[in-house]
């Protein structure tokens, strides 16, 4: 089987690292990348090549295109695993690597392209029956046509910034008189967030459950989905708590949302690691709302679950080998808990600084994802993530029984962390009955 020789990963923390473990697996050499701030980070530390490609702020170093690109070539490298955030989604970065001819391990540029205009996502989903939220036949043009479609879905409705996503350019209006300012303000900052000020409407669901459906698709026209994911505890569209399988859906429910997760990839011939976003709501109907074309921070949930790893699965495919079409086999529950250095006390404001003591737990169904170590110097300069911490029982229950044992071990002194709110979480009536929705933060947690 044909594999790469050096696989540069174009990332730093817990997924650059995560990604080194299986490529060191696999047989396959790794070259890091690091800015200045990130010269004593652990993926440096274990990649067999490091290379510095510029200051600490991102948009010179990990967004900086040319700069990888060079890595990629002094070092031989033949392909590029962009993990999530940064570049991951950058149809540019795509294309410039194929033209390099360096294997981008990804969708090709066209499909993150696609799959990034929101409202060209969703048309293309309606249109092999894939159920979407009622709203705008794509791009609404002005606010007379806002006006005219909103009046036809009903109020309350959500404007979507197009080229948005993940939360970012979303408006509810809750009734006619506030339509045409909140359109104009959508779109202008649209336009100057993401460099696009089209913008599509939705009905509002009213306080749905995230739930995702995991698929990988190989070079062979195959396409399996892994499951689902619930990513319905967020705060201000950062997720907290990821889990599988979801209390919101049947197994009826579940297999229609994977039939109907691998009916969209089908239609675009997706090849590679991808999620499916639907909103369920408290009927239990679900809606297509987002096609992400990364690998997420949430992709262990299902790796625990499905005991498969989906780092390999990405390079396997990217080399052109074939998926096993019987890979989802799900046992058990699993949940994760994101550990950033933030202080839940003070509004979850970030919180770097040097980690003075640290203590991972362990034992039995309890991973670990985290480029963290002792005396380690927090930078300002990233996002505040520093640990993911993953549990797996044999239901919801024994997963929730494990998770609060593991964190009676976890420490981290030095710097306020997540640690604490989680804990409070797994003792919230409404967390441990599953009967959540997008407002439980919110209204539990103010
Ligand atoms: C929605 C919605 C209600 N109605 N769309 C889109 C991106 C995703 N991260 C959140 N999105 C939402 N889209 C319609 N038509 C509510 C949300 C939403 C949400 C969804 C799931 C989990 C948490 C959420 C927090 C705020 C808004």
């Amino acid at each position: 089987m044909f594999l790469f020789k050096k696989i540069l990963i174009a990332n730093r923390g817990e997924i650059a690292l995560r990604i080194i473990r299986t490529c060191k697996e696999m047989g396959i050499a790794t070259v890091a990348v690091y800015s200045e701030a990130d010269q004593d980070s652990l993926h440096v530390v274990f990649a067999d090549e490091a290379v510095c490609i510029g200051p600490s702020n991102s948009k010179d170093s990990y967004l900086k295109i040319p700069s990888i690109l060079s890595a990629a070539q002094i070092t031989g490298a033949d392909a590029i695993h962009p993990g999530y955030g940064f570049l991951a989604e950058n149809a540019e970065f795509s294309e410039i690597c194929s033209s390099a001819g360096i294997k981008f391990i990804g969708p090709d540029s066209e499909m993150i392209r696609n799959m990034g205009d929101k409202a060209f996502a969703k048309e293309t989903m309606k249109k092999v029956g894939v159920p979407v939220v009622p709203g705008s036949e794509g791009v609404v043009a002005n606010t007379e046509l806002a006006r005219k479609v909103a009046g036809e879905i009903g109020y309350p409705v959500m404007l979507k910034a197009s080229a948005g996503g993940g939360g970012k350019g979303m408006r509810i209006v809750h009734k006619e008189s506030e339509i045409e300012n909140a359109f104009l303000a959508a779109s202008n900052e649209a336009a100057s967030a993401f460099g696009c000020p089209d913008m599509y409407i939705e009905k509002f669901i009213e306080n749905p459950r995230h739930v995702e459906i995991q698929i990988m698709g190989d070079q062979h026209g195959n396409i399996i989905h892994y499951g689902e994911r619930d990513c319905t505890i967020q705060r201000r569209h950062q997720k907290l708590i990821e889990e599988s399988p979801s209390s919101a859906i049947t197994e009826e429910v579940r297999q229609a949302m994977g039939a109907a997760a691998i009916l969209g990839a089908k239609s675009v011939n997706y090849e590679g690691a991808g999620t499916v976003e639907f909103l369920v709501d408290k009927d239990k109907n679900f809606y297509f709302i987002e096609m992400n074309t990364r690998i997420q921070v949430e992709h262990t949930v299902t790796e625990m679950i499905n005991n498969i790893d989906l780092i390999e699965q990405q390079i396997l495919v990217a080399a052109g080998e074939k998926i096993e079409l019987d890979g989802y086999r799900p046992v058990g529950h699993c949940f994760e808990f994101r550990i950033n250095a933030e202080d839940p006390e003070n509004n979850f404001r970030p919180s770097p600084g040097t980690i003075e003591y640290l203590h991972f737990p362990g034992g039995f169904g309890v991973r670990i994802d985290s480029h963290v170590y002792n005396e380690y110097v927090i930078p300002p300069y990233y996002d505040s993530m520093i640990a993911k911490l993953i549990v797996w029982g044999r239901d919801r229950k024994h997963a929730i029984q494990r998770a609060k044992r593991a964190f009676e071990e976890f420490t981290i002194e030095g710097v306020k962390t997540t640690i604490p709110f989680h804990q409070k979480v797994l003792e919230n009536e409404i967390f441990i009955e599953g009967v959540f929705d997008t407002s439980f933060i919110d209204k539990q947690y103010k």
